[in-house]
């Protein structure tokens, strides 16, 4: 730089500033976005196009149809790129109406002036997490209007107080919107993640389930190990029946989401991902939920998955479902999944009594709880993958000797 004066019009200057420029242009031109810089979620939403006026009728004959709609762009142009998220304090259900205008009963939508190309069911497992609840509501909505897809959000709710299991819950939750409809794309969401950039498209990739979180805030923006499948992820109808869905029996916290991914290899498949720079995602911090302890038996059910997958699944699934309603913003179905075996039967509910997403059980967040419960989930991650690399070798056959640095491999290959 000894040639650089001090005057900005110097030729050296000169040379230095288009070098930043070029340096810029490339930056993004490689996919990188700036995150310091994010766009509100709700911005391009009043761009979102209107129906053509319907045709005129004769008033005698049949009713006229009018033109068919042409197919929606991809990209959507309305995308924006890295979105701000708002994690506390989150508007009411009725503000949250009231900002989709578009949105109809069931959480449903579909874009007014184009033909979607993508029909996804975004599939949430829930208990007691209200807050978290509208936070998703909130952020996803618009999102995913930007993205020109036709959507429709489930929330499925575990009756009673027994302990949690998520990946059963999800099993229902694709069993109920296929009841629905032929959706071709079906999410796998957790209620408190939030994601960050709207060209993290919400549409499956035609061969292979797709993990969307792949850096999330908590992981310090990178995968947590190889193989981690949890948070968001998107498998078609084919792909569920492939794997032969969730597994049942994972009760409380933690490993059905490993399962999942071993089922995934198991199955002759292999798990995609979009790029670090756009599966970006923000975690609402929250304390551990009361039913939803760590799962003891996580580890002995994952060294059986080779043995299980094909008979505990989607062809094992049993339970009741409660009450489905279409409230104005998502889908709420509330169901009887059963209890862990292993604990005394409490009174099964015999009316089906529809209990709506309730008030929040004391989940609001207390700082220091929360640290220590993320320090706990590094810590976990950590140990997960320490046993994860080592249940990878048990399970791994001769001819795949890498099945960990195999997913790694896949980080970064686009839908
Ligand atoms: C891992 C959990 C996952 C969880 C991630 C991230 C297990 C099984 C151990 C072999 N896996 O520790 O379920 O999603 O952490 O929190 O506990």
């Amino acid at each position: 730089m000894a040639c650089c004066g001090r005057s900005l019009d110097s030729p050296c200057t000169l040379a230095l500033l288009v070098g930043f420029q070029f340096a810029f242009v490339l930056y993004f031109s490689l996919g990188e976005f700036d995150y310091s810089r994010p766009h509100d979620v709700y911005t391009n939403l009043s761009h979102l196009g209107v129906p053509p006026p319907p045709p005129r009728n004769s008033g005698t004959g049949p009713p006229v149809t009018g033109p068919p709609l042409r197919d929606c762009q991809i990209p959507s142009p309305l995308l924006v790129g890295p979105v701000s998220v708002h994690l506390s304090s989150p508007l009411s259900l009725e503000e949250i109406r009231q900002r989709n205008p578009l949105v109809l009963p069931g959480g449903r939508y579909r874009p007014p002036d184009c033909e979607p190309r993508h029909h996804t069911a975004i599939v949430v497992p829930y208990r007691n997490r209200q807050t978290h609840l509208r936070a998703l509501l909130y952020h996803l909505h618009p999102f995913l209007q930007r993205q020109q897809i036709h959507y429709s959000i489930y929330i499925v709710q575990q009756w009673g107080n027994g302990t949690f299991n998520r990946a059963k819950l999800l099993n229902v939750g694709v069993r109920e919107a296929l009841r629905d409809e032929d959706w071709g794309c079906i999410f796998l969401h957790d209620v408190d993640l939030l994601p960050e950039n709207d060209h993290n498209t919400y549409t499956c990739h035609k061969q292979f389930p797709t993990h969307l979180s792949v850096a999330m805030d908590k992981f310090r923006y990178r995968l947590p190990y190889p193989q981690y499948f949890g948070g968001v992820s998107a498998v078609t109808p084919d792909q569920y029946m492939k794997m032969n869905g969730f597994p049942n029996h994972y009760w409380g916290w933690g490993g059905e989401d490993d399962d999942i991914a071993a089922r995934v290899r198991l199955s002759g498949m292999k798990i995609v991902r979009p790029p670090v720079a756009i599966g970006h995602y923000k975690m609402i911090k929250h304390k551990g939920d009361r039913g939803n302890e760590q799962n003891p038996r996580r580890f002995d059910l994952l060294k059986r998955t080779r043995l299980n997958w094909r008979s505990d699944g989607l062809n094992s699934l049993t339970y009741d479902l409660l009450s489905k309603e279409l409230e104005p913003l998502y889908t709420n179905l509330t169901v009887n999944i059963g209890e862990d075996p292993r604990l005394p039967q409490r009174k099964i509910p015999t009316a089906r009594k529809p209990t709506p997403p309730g008030p929040q059980h004391n989940t609001s967040d207390d700082g220091n709880t929360a640290k220590l419960e993320e320090r706990q989930e590094s810590k976990r991650a950590l140990e997960a993958n320490v046993t994860m690399a080592k249940l990878g070798r048990e399970k791994t056959d001769p001819a795949q000797p890498v099945a960990l640095n195999q997913t790694k491999q896949e980080t970064g290959v686009v839908k």
